[in-house]
């Protein structure tokens, strides 16, 4: 039976009548939002047991991919679009009285996750179940999720997170499912019928429960699993022990110290800190996911042997990489195989990505951590380092004089990323560019001896959320002018090219880019009080703020043209606005005082007469996966200006090129990519190259110093820092200054400089030119169908796991 408003309408009449005992007059938009919810999970349940059941009568192979990180935002539209039941229950709402977008905004943003790393997973489970894969998430239910960001007086302010305030609605409880996993304690080992036997003792249980998230495909009924696992602690599990007093006080302390495990996700991007209970989180996910995977294997297959054909762990960056040493201890100690059978079938099951080589980002954990933390874990990786030296003592002598480098163990230090690569049958960068770089500077050797192991897999986005979902006018006009087949198969986007010069075509984006322009003039008034010009350029720099991610450059432009604008009143500008939104973690001192500086430039340049109606900058605060849905359907230009070889891919970019915006870019990560699809002259590029940045840091030739000296336009811009220009108490602003002239520049924003204004001049001829701009735009949209996640995950699910749809 198909649905229509006029039987839906009752559906959801009688839901909120026995949920929540109210009738439509009196139900609040939240009480209609958990109500669409529970009539959605009515069809998505059934479908969810279905698939599972298929998977285990095929025997199909199924992939677990292990990530510390799933920004899903939210999921009530993708679950409605993904049913095809989006616009009926939009009908439906309106024709009810109620406003579809803010029934929809009541669900909160899931934000387990910093940036790029965990919308990566998340884009991908979603490519999974559209694509019939049998691929499932592991993850973890942190009680808060990335800190809320408000600005008071221009500085960040960070709050918590409480997104399970009100119940999480796609979630289920699986209590029957928990697991237990051990921390600390000590092994004895001793000698039973030839063997070595190894016994834990004294460690600390603790229950992980997992809260099963269904993850729907794209009107075809598959059903996977986000796995997110809970640490909770019970009086079962806690040995009482009248003897001792205090007892009622040693199990609260108990409590909260396994409670703590899952309790937030820390904010930390792109920089490693050798916290306790950031790693106690690593084996959390771990050890629960792989013993509730073993578990299940075990009960269908007889023999360990078969585990390679049956399952691939897929671990997201170095995060999970106790899962090589985890899965080896249960195979080894629980299932009694001996070490060479052990590690035949780690080697052949277990898959990392890389995601970036910033080396300041590269997990080295403290051998005595680990030692103390996970025992057991803490000898089998010392054997794995010992058969893995002696491998290459024998096996490659040329490199013997690298074998420190290489070790797992070496200097007190275990190297996370070497871990994983020896345990890996494959390890996978994300962007071309950023794999080459691996495997011929940061990796190389591990590339001499594992050359059949590195492979690329350019990242992608999924395009039903991020076109289809947050700017349906615009993929309306897509099927107008190409037909559906797009939304599909992504690859047919391409079919627009030929539509590049056709006037009606440009007519409607610039139409549909300007309404969508209209809406967010219309949020950033009501949020920030500021009025922005719906037809000046739409300027965007939304990532997390991070010193390679250059805002700082983008800010660099916008004080140039505040000061050519006072040097010339009537200086001809096309007007422009620019869009910052970003969060800095919480302990990056230099990222939180560029966002006060990017405040304090706003306050200024906002507000000057022979300013404010050429350029406007506003920083939305609070960034996050909804904030990025406004933003990006709005937007012109994409500022994707990272220090070349340091972003590894880089996926808003797709994103916004997807939505019609130009980029401006290096020659880095997916930028590369993108620039060799749609042509050199439909990009905007600029600056150093990888190879030049690596070779001013191999020699050493770079004097920050001399930019400053001899470039006055650099001069006027850095001397306004430190004149309390910006504000008169600047010292955050001084500190920049000193960044880039005594500690020479790390990023290059001074270098890029005059390279990057050129850009930006280039930008603004090119959109003076409408017709021009616009057949950019749509070669830009025509080529993004290579960046879609069902591109990415069809490469790894033929080159790495070697799995096939589930129809
Ligand atoms: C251990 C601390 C830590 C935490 C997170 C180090 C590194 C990370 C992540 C790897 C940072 C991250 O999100 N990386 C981004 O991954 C995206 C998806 O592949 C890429 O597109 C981005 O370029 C990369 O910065």
């Amino acid at each position: 039976m198909t649905m229509t408003v006029q039987t839906l309408a009752p559906l959801l009449t009688e839901k909120l009548l026995s949920s929540f005992g109210k009738t439509v007059d009196e139900a609040t938009n939240k009480e209609v939002f958990q109500s669409i919810c529970l009539l959605m999970k009515e069809s998505i349940h059934p479908n969810w047991q279905t698939t599972q059941q298929k998977y285990v009568e095929a025997e199909s192979k199924q992939v677990y991919y292990f990530s510390m990180e799933f920004l899903l935002g939210r999921l009530v539209e993708t679950n409605l679009l993904n049913a095809g039941e989006l616009d009926l229950y939009k009908d439906t709402l309106s024709s009810m009285g109620f406003n579809p977008e803010e029934v929809f905004h009541e669900e909160l943003d899931a934000g387990l996750g910093n940036g790029g790393l965990g919308r990566l997973a998340a884009c991908f489970l979603d490519s999974l179940s559209s694509l019939q894969l049998p691929g499932h998430g592991m993850g973890i239910r942190y009680k808060y999720g990335l800190f809320q960001q408000k600005v008071v007086d221009g500085h960040q302010v960070e709050l918590p997170d409480n997104w399970l305030r009100d119940e999480y609605m796609w979630e289920t409880k699986r209590e029957e499912k928990a697991i237990e996993v051990r921390f600390g304690g000590t092994v004895e080992t001793t000698y039973e019928d030839d063997k070595l036997v190894f016994h834990h003792h004294d460690y600390e249980r603790v229950l992980a429960i997992p809260y099963d998230v269904p993850i729907v495909g794209f009107e075809n009924k598959t059903v996977n699993t986000l796995r997110l696992w809970s640490a909770e602690s019970t009086t079962n599990h806690f040995h009482f022990n009248s003897s001792r007093g205090h007892d009622y006080y040693h199990y609260l302390d108990y409590k909260r110290s396994v409670e703590k495990i899952s309790e937030f996700l820390y904010p930390d991007d792109s920089y490693y800190e050798g916290k306790i209970l950031r790693l106690k989180q690593q084996y959390f996910l771990v050890s629960a996911g792989l013993q509730s995977i073993l578990r299940r294997f075990k009960k269908q297959y007889k023999c360990f042997d078969l585990l390679p054909e049956k399952i691939v762990l897929q671990i997201n960056d170095t995060h999970p990489s106790l899962i090589v040493p985890e899965l080896m201890r249960i195979l080894l100690d629980d299932e009694g195989l001996s070490w060479e059978q052990a590690w035949k079938i780690t080697e052949k099951t277990v898959a990392y990505t890389n995601h970036t080589t910033l080396s300041e980002a590269l997990e080295k954990w403290p051998e005595a951590m680990i030692e103390d933390l996970f025992p057991r874990l803490y000898m089998i990786i010392h054997e794995i380092n010992e058969r893995f030296c002696k491998m290459l003592w024998f096996d490659f002598p040329e490199l013997r004089e690298q074998i420190p480098a290489m070790a797992i163990i070496s200097y007190g230090n275990i190297h996370m990323a070497h871990l994983a690569m020896v345990g890996s049958f494959s390890i996978n960068g994300v962007a071309r560019l950023h794999t080459d770089i691996l495997k011929n500077r940061v990796m190389k050797p591990f590339n001499i001896v594992y050359p059949d192991r590195f492979n690329n897999k350019t990242n992608g986005i999924t395009h039903r959320r991020w076109l289809l979902n947050v700017n349906p006018d615009l993929a309306d006009e897509i099927t107008k002018t190409i037909g559906d087949q797009w939304i599909k198969k992504p690859e047919f986007l391409k079919n627009l090219q030929s539509f590049a010069t056709n006037p009606e075509l440009q007519e409607n984006i610039a139409k549909v880019k300007h309404e969508n322009k209209k809406k967010l003039a219309t949020f950033i008034k009501d949020q920030y009080g500021i009025t922005i010009n719906d037809q000046s350029i739409v300027d965007v720099h939304i990532k997390r703020l991070h010193g390679y991610k250059r805002q700082l450059l983008n800010l660099f432009h916008i004080i140039y043209l505040y000061n050519q604008c006072i040097e010339n009143p009537s200086l001809d500008l096309y007007p422009r606005t620019f869009i910052f939104g970003a969060k800095a973690a919480p302990g990056y001192t230099f990222a939180k005082h560029v966002i006060k500086l990017i405040n304090a430039v706003a306050e200024k340049v906002n507000n000057h007469p022979h300013v404010r109606d050429k350029v406007k900058v506003v920083f939305m605060e609070n960034y996050q996966v909804s904030l990025a849905e406004r933003i990006i359907p709005a937007a012109d230009v994409s500022e994707q200006i990272s220090t070349a070889s340091k972003e590894a891919s880089g996926t808003g970019n797709m994103k916004l090129m997807m939505n019609g915006a130009l980029t401006i870019g290096t020659e880095d990560g997916a930028n590369v990519e993108i620039r060799e699809r749609v042509g050199a002259e439909n990009i905007f590029t600029f600056g150093l190259s990888s190879e030049e940045v690596f070779s001013h840091q191999h020699r050493g030739d770079y004097r920050a110093r001399d930019y400053y000296n001899n470039d006055s336009r650099i001069k006027q811009i850095m001397d306004l820092l430190v004149n309390e220009h910006f504000s008169n108490d600047d010292v955050e602003f001084k500190d920049i200054f000193y960044s880039l002239l005594f500690n020479n520049d790390e990023y290059f924003v001074l270098k890029d400089f005059d390279s990057y204004i050129s850009a930006q001049q280039a930008v603004e001829l090119t959109y003076r030119n409408q017709s021009s701009w616009l057949q950019k735009s749509i070669i830009n949209i025509a080529h993004s169908g290579y960046f879609s996640s069902d591109r990415t995950i069809q490469q790894y699910a033929k080159d790495i796991w070697n799995i096939k749809p589930q129809r």
